[in-house]
């Protein structure tokens, strides 16, 4: 059976994380995770604390497994997040888009294990130093707000600057995307677009069928300019963005104005006009909706597979 140290300490059955998805991932998707045996995660993304407290104590009453949140440290409301997950005793709390490290005390306290989203090598180790109890290292392939390095030269790379254990994101879809991870050190594997079309998903369906409709060439990545580079499905406004980005005559304010509320219109409006599709480069991997359970058993039974298959490659 496949398990990892990440199942001993954060008490799941498989070493698989539904990454945190602003507008998309709520209480039914990170509990429907959960008890299908990985780790479901709320997305705190922009939203207020009373909305992701809310969430947070209706996945309590959906599963007794252990499930995270995630805080986007770029919100406004991460302060109020950030107190909000310790006096709810969230299990685990994942970070992304800052350091965590000013919030770390109190999280101990309350006994959150902390598990930061992070780009670089040398930011693992920072965040090695201030108590997370594991990183989840995100290659560019992902969606959403990315980093630089691609998985498969960011994780070897992570996995020998730290002595956590690390958790592979970024182009992970299937079996074959979890066993490659464990081959290059991981312990684990975050999935989001995966996910994204899950049963249990309440994403707009216009969204899922974005997802299913996609190839392997239909992400693009836009506000590199503005120094927030962000993956989102190519879509006649993504490809208008990435045009205005090269058009010197665009202000940057013209630019931001257009990314604005775009996630949120994508996500609950479905709006193919002004929305924002954001999904990793595996999206073309991602065929049909299914349940999230089933999305774990095949991605389990699947990595099981090929590493069970894997000595004959040294006769
Ligand atoms: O955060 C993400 N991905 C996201 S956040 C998001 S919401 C959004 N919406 C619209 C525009 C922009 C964002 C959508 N996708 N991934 C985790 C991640 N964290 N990637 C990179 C980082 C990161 C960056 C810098 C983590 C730490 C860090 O600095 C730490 C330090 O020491 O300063």
């Amino acid at each position: 059976m496949l398990k990892s140290p990440i199942c001993e300490l954060l008490g799941i059955r498989y070493p698989i994380f539904q990454g945190a998805m602003a507008w998309i991932s709520d209480a039914d998707l990170a509990a429907a995770v959960s008890n299908a045996g990985g780790l479901g995660i709320i997305a705190g993304g922009s939203a207020p604390v009373d909305i992701v407290r809310e969430q947070v104590r209706k996945a309590k009453t959906l599963t007794d497994r252990p499930f995270g949140v995630n805080i986007m440290l770029m919100s406004p409301h991460a302060p109020a997040l950030a107190e909000m997950v310790a006096e709810e005793k969230v299990p685990v709390v994942t970070t992304g888009a800052g350091s965590p490290a000013k919030y770390m005390p109190p999280w101990h306290a309350a006994g959150i294990k902390v598990i930061p989203v992070i780009p670089s090598a040398g930011i693992a180790k920072k965040m090695e130093a201030c108590g997370a109890v594991a990183v989840v290292a995100e290659g560019g392939e992902s969606g959403g707000h990315v980093g630089d390095l691609t998985t498969m030269a960011l994780l070897p790379q992570v996995c020998d600057a730290v002595s956590l254990p690390v958790v592979a994101a970024g182009g992970i879809g299937d079996g074959r995307g979890l066993a490659a991870a464990l081959m290059l050190g991981a312990c684990g594997a975050q999935m989001g677009t995966r996910f994204l079309v899950a049963t249990e998903c309440n994403v707009h369906p216009t969204y899922k069928a974005k997802i299913i409709g996609t190839r392997d060439i239909g992400t693009i990545m836009t506000g590199k300019r503005l120094g927030h580079p962000v993956r989102a499905l190519r879509t006649p406004f993504t490809t208008e963005l990435f045009a205005k980005e090269y058009d010197s005559s665009v202000s940057n304010e013209e630019l931001e104005k257009m990314g604005q509320d775009s996630l949120r219109k994508a996500a609950i409006e479905g709006d193919e006009q002004a929305g924002s599709f954001m999904a990793g480069q595996i999206a073309g991997l991602v065929h049909e909706e299914q349940s999230a359970a089933d999305i774990i058993a095949e991605v389990v039974h699947e990595a099981e597979e090929l590493l069970r298959a894997a000595p004959a490659w040294v006769g």
